[in-house]
């Protein structure tokens, strides 16, 4: 007796047509140097475009449980803040910083496209930075300082790899825009800004963040674990002056910005 045909099990097969249309773009820079206000001016500029901002509210109201039913003490309800402990004690939080940091950003990188996004002609998301400053600007500079010992950067080296390695399909980017500005420029817009937890930072630090960011998208000298990142198109954009609030240097920001993405 022949033997019935085997049913066929059809598996679904997820349409990601879309995903691999949207580009993705890293907004890099600077503490300070404007990149929030940057993403806010991509974000008004046209509906094609969406910005994912980066998670700092997260960084300073770390939750415990998102269990609400469950009894919380009032530290636990006000949440901890990741980002005061970081500046307050590096050499104690810097470890934990990065895992969290790393953590938010993968999380929000993965996150569905908005609905508008769908109907644009060239669909393309910004980020206001990328699991790669984490690893090449911070927890580098947080190593340097001492900050991160030898078995903790040892450590976070390898499950960041193992990590983006894991999600490279989905996280990829196209594309980083660095947003060079001078130290002493950061600084000021810091304490413009006046957020609280980073009143005690000092020019060294801005100062060591801007070399890192100068050897990674400027020189582009530092060692790279991924390999599409060694070749990946960087526009650097000079942000010392003021484009807040002057709209001629907003158009000739914008227009830097679309010829790049046209040559991607
Ligand atoms: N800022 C400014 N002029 C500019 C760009 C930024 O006065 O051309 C101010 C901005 O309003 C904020 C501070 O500089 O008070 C830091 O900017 P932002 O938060 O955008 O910087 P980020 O840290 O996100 O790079
Ligand atoms: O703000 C982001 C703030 O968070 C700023 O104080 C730097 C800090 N930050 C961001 N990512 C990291 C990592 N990976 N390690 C340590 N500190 C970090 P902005 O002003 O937007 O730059
Ligand atoms: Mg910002």
């Amino acid at each position: 007796m022949a033997t019935p045909p085997k049913r066929m099990c059809i598996s679904p097969v997820f349409d990601n047509s879309f995903e691999k249309r949207v580009k993705k773009i890293s907004i890099e820079g600077n503490i300070a140097a404007g990149k929030s206000t940057f993403v806010r001016m991509l974000e008004q500029a046209t509906d094609e475009w969406e910005v994912v901002p980066e998670p700092i509210a997260k960084w300073c109201n770390v939750q415990t449980t998102e269990n609400e039913f469950e009894e919380l003490s009032t530290s636990q309800k006000s949440g901890g803040n990741l980002l005061q402990m970081l500046y307050d004690k590096p050499s104690r939080w810097a470890y934990t910083f990065q895992t969290y940091a790393c953590l938010s950003r993968v999380r929000s990188q993965l996150k569905t496209v908005c609905p508008k996004l769908r109907e644009a002609e060239h669909p393309v998301q910004f980020f206001e930075r990328s699991v790669y400053s984490d690893r090449y600007v911070f927890a580098s500079s947080l190593f340097e300082s001492g900050d991160l010992n030898e078995t903790e950067w040892a450590v976070y080296q390898d499950w960041h790899a193992w990590l983006l390695n894991q999600f490279e399909s989905q996280i990829e980017l196209d594309g980083i825009i660095y947003l060079r500005a001078e130290p002493q420029k950061c600084m000021q817009r810091l304490h413009l800004r006046g957020r609280e937890e980073e009143q005690g930072i000092e020019l060294d630090y801005l100062e060591k963040l801007h070399y890192k960011h100068e050897c990674w998208l400027y020189n582009r000298t530092t060692l790279l674990d991924f390999e599409y990142l060694k070749d990946l198109p960087v526009l650097v954009l000079d942000v010392n002056d003021e484009f807040k609030a002057d709209k001629i240097k907003q158009e000739g920001l914008l227009d830097k910005v679309k010829e790049f993405l046209g040559s991607l």
